[in-house]
């Protein structure tokens, strides 16, 4: 008699894919600095705390916090006046500080040691009777923060190429320029270029403005981007570093380059014929968030993770005196 045996019961082969693991990526020294001193006003001060603008771009970290006892607004005048306010990490204009002294308010700045190195510039290059350009994104809060540092009128704001074309200044033999700690290296170089061109005796900054952080995240893109078909970036589409990360990506030879918030966007018909895949995080996104992507592609794929690193990092900015306990 012959017997006929089911098939042995087997989970369907999961395919190969490898991933790509940029180094750095994620927090920065900033980041880390200002997240400190939103959990430290709440230890010295106690719940609620203020915090004017999201402190860094991502939700993920808003939401730890607020679970903390931190209240996100928008405005000054959205906080009670007895109550603790921190200023976000990309900086504010000198009239938000001013206004807070005049309420009598408490009031904690955690804007970056290198967005606060950029003000300085910009009104060094005031006090020496230079126009100044900024090359930045329009309506970005550090930007925002920046023109915010003098009066109106003494900085322009250049955002493309064309813009740099264009630009006519009042007097070229009295021009500098400053630009946005998190755009892309290379598009912000080309518009120097076209500056320095047409106005050879423009100021520069001393070293350069674009942040370590933002330069060394785009370096390591750069250097996992012909390998990849695909490049996740986790971020915020209100993070500047994070968009440009994919935007290098893409540049940089990616076959395709893709903004998450986390890896509940991820959107799996991307992996169709995708062997490697790239994963990095902008500056204001927390390792977990890497980890659990990809935790959710060893899920579906059969893994193997490689690290990419350009350089390491050992950055760290002190916490303002009043939060050391
Ligand atoms: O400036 P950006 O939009 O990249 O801010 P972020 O909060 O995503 O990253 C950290 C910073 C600063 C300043
Ligand atoms: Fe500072 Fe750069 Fe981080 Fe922004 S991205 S907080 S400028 S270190």
């Amino acid at each position: 008699m012959r017997v006929n045996f089911a098939p042995e019961a087997r989970l369907p082969e999961k395919r190969p894919i490898s991933i790509l693991l940029a180094a750095p990526r994620g927090f920065c020294a900033g980041v880390d600095r200002a997240i400190q001193i939103v959990e430290q006003a709440i230890r010295k001060w106690g719940a609620p705390v203020y915090v004017r603008h999201e402190i860094v771009h991502n939700r993920h970290v808003v939401e730890r916090l607020e679970a903390l006892g931190a209240v996100f607004v928008e405005e000054l005048d959205e906080c009670p006046l007895d109550r603790p306010v921190i200023f976000s990490a990309h900086g504010v204009p000198k009239s938000v500080p001013a206004e807070a002294r005049q309420r009598e308010m408490i009031y904690v700045d955690a804007t970056c040691p290198l967005v606060s190195k950029v003000h300085v510039e910009a009104e060094r290059h005031f006090n020496a009777g230079r126009e100044i350009v900024l090359i930045g994104h329009a309506g970005h809060p550090e930007v925002i923060g920046t023109m915010g540092q003098l009066p109106a009128g003494a900085i322009t704001l250049l955002e493309t190429v064309e813009d740099a074309e264009n630009f006519q200044p009042g007097d070229p033999s009295k021009l500098s320029f400053v630009t946005q700690t998190t755009l892309s290296v290379d598009d912000t170089a080309e518009m120097v270029a076209v500056l320095q061109r047409r106005f050879p005796g423009i100021a520069a900054p001393h070293k350069e403005d674009i942040c370590y952080a933002t330069t060394n995240r785009q370096d390591a893109v750069k250097a996992m981007a012909e390998q990849a078909d695909l490049v996740l970036v986790i971020g915020s589409p209100k993070s500047s570093n994070s968009v440009r990360l994919v935007e290098v990506a893409k540049r940089a030879g990616a076959r395709d380059g893709q903004l998450v918030a986390s890896a509940d966007d991820v959107d799996w018909a991307w992996f169709v014929d995708v062997r490697t895949v790239g994963v990095t995080a902008g500056a204001s996104a927390p390792e977990d968030l890497v980890e659990d992507l990809i935790a959710a592609i060893a899920a579906r794929f059969d893994a193997n993770v490689e690290e990419v690193r350009v350089t390491k990092e050992d950055v760290v900015f002190k916490l303002p005196r009043a939060l050391v306990e």
